[in-house]
């Protein structure tokens, strides 16, 4: 089944909003295949987020992601990245409806709170990144009250 990265940034940690993100993705139906709270290096920071090095929010992005401890998870589900990313809401807080993490719990772009992968291949690459010992294997027992 299809899996997504999410990763809680550091102001998400410090906020005490661990235990709500976990429980929305829980109460969907979304299964947690893998979780560690880490504090990441700047090379690897850099790395996450290669692809926007260009950008000129880069470094401060980079020490934003830095600055403190992260949660960062595996999620499983049918179609986790696409609807991972609607509950997570738009990059911008002032653009993310309400209801969603972003749209309830922030309200600046450089402190959202929240990551999740923009792809399935991403979703790859960064479980890859993250998780370079592999996930955890198991099913819920609840697998067919949630799946028909
Ligand atoms: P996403 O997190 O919604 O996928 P991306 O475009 O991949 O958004 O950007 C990664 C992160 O970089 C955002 O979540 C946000 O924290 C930060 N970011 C994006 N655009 C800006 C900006 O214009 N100014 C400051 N930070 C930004
Ligand atoms: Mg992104």
């Amino acid at each position: 089944m299809e899996q997504t990265f999410i990763m809680i940034k550091p102001d998400g940690v410090q906020r005490g909003l661990v235990g709500e993100i976990i429980s929305t993705f829980e109460k969907k139906g979304f299964y947690l295949k893998g979780m560690k709270l880490i504090s990441v290096e700047r090379p690897f920071a850099e790395k996450h987020y290669e692809d926007l090095s260009s950008k000129p929010f880069f470094e401060g992005l980079v020490e934003y992601i830095i600055s403190g401890p992260v949660v960062a998870m595996v999620w499983e589900g049918k179609n986790v990245v696409t609807t991972g990313r609607k509950i997570i809401g738009a990059t911008n807080p002032s653009a993310s409806d309400p209801g969603t993490i972003r749209g309830s719990f922030a309200v600046e772009i450089g402190r959202n709170v929240i990551h999740g992968s923009d792809s399935v291949e991403s979703a790859k690459k960064e479980i890859a990144l993250w998780f370079p010992n592999g996930t955890v294997n198991w099913q819920s027992s609840l697998h067919p009250w949630i799946y028909e």
